[in-house]
């Protein structure tokens, strides 16, 4: 989209920068590259590969390493996050998972009901596993995470050990996996018990990208979604890039609903993260209602976020001596709360034109 266009380049590019220099203590580092050598060595050994992707980015979050091993059966892709994403797009890019033969199941890892429900359908999996190979019930079965940092590996593995734990004797043995919103937190592979008689055994494992990533717009949707750390570029880029995608969304015409009544009420009867949410909500709205110029046009789209961020310094009340500080400042908590699923449900990689 051409509106988009010029935000993708710049965040793109400095995240191909970071990844050129070989230095950078973070992409791909020591951790990363032995991490990925002991997830493919184990890929062969276990019974079922459970491929961790981001829902908001079905294509660009796939597991590369995966392609070196044949399609099987015994893959299923998990869309997680799926309550950040579009749920109509969601359903679109399951109907086509399906189409290419892959198995595929969207999750909301804090969501239980869903959590469980998945656990049912692994368990399913496993009976008919256990019957093809003519498995004794002391058979272990197990089940690895695999996929790129921070799209819910450990959280998911929690929550399944949280919920598919079963005997008394083991309910005061609840491990954790640690999770976090920063990319790269898991350093070791670990295991969790998510059924009894027969066992299955889950591996969380830490996230790997690779090397490179030549692709701008795949860049940006990663680093926009968290799989990258934040630290290694300039936060203004991911909110600019993050804009002139609600710019272009639906999302936002939600937002002008409320009267002068109604904002009343909200004051009274909210807490101020919810405020603040809700102003920042309406500022944009507003930005983009009083907008007169082409949002497909790249430098009318510059100009509308240029104001969207001036609007946002006084809305979120940011106070700084320098312009690009308190920009910056903006940015963050506009990413936060984008992250968070307060600024919308976007599903940011398109399908296949081929498809329709
Ligand atoms: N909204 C939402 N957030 C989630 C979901 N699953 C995980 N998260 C959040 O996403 C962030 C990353 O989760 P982790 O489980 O640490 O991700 P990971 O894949 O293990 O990351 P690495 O260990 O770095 O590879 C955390 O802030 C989680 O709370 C989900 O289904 N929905
Ligand atoms: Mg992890």
């Amino acid at each position: 989209m051409a509106g988009t266009t010029s935000f993708v380049k710049k965040l793109g590019n400095s995240v191909k920068k970071v990844s050129d220099h070989k230095s950078s203590s973070w992409w791909y580092n020591h951790h990363m590259r032995a991490a990925s050598r002991a997830v493919s060595h184990r890929i062969p050994l276990v019974d079922f590969v459970l491929e961790v992707r981001d829902a908001r980015i079905p294509v660009s979050s796939e597991y590369g390493h995966l392609r070196y091993f044949p399609s099987s059966s015994r893959n299923i892709i998990i869309l997680n996050k799926m309550d950040l994403a579009s749920h109509s797009k969601t359903k679109e890019w399951m109907a086509y998972f399906k189409e290419q033969n892959y198995i595929s199941y969207a999750i909301n890892s804090h969501n239980k009901d869903n959590v469980k429900e998945f656990l049912n359908f692994l368990q399913a999996k496993v009976r008919d596993l256990r019957r093809s190979m003519h498995l004794s019930d002391t058979h272990t079965t197990t089940v690895m995470l695999v996929g790129i940092p921070n799209v819910g590996k450990s959280a998911f593995a929690n929550s399944l050990h949280q919920i598919g734990r079963v005997t008394a004797a083991e309910k005061g043995k609840l491990k954790q996996a640690k999770v976090s919103p920063h990319p790269g937190e898991t350093k070791d592979i670990t295991s969790l018990k998510i059924a009894s008689h027969p066992n299955v055994y889950i591996f969380d494992t830490p996230g790997v990208l690779p090397p490179e990533i030549v692709d701008v717009e795949r860049s940006s949707k990663l680093a926009l979604t968290g799989a990258i750390a934040d630290s290694l570029f300039d936060q203004t880029e991911l909110a600019q890039y993050f804009l002139s995608i609600l710019n272009l969304s639906h999302e936002y015409k939600k937002w002008g609903k409320f009267s002068e009544l109604d904002k009343e009420n909200q004051i009274l009867n909210d807490h101020t993260q919810d405020l603040v949410v809700q102003a920042v909500r309406r500022a944009l709205f507003e930005e983009i209602f009083a907008f007169k110029g082409n949002l497909e046009d790249e430098n009318d789209m510059v100009q509308l976020i240029e104001a969207q961020f001036t609007t946002l310094r006084k809305v979120l009340n940011v106070n700084s001596d320098s312009f690009d500080a308190a920009n910056s400042i903006v940015a963050s908590k506009l990413v936060n709360l984008y992250r968070t699923g307060r600024l919308g449900h976007y599903t940011l990689d398109s399908l296949p034109s081929t498809y329709y």
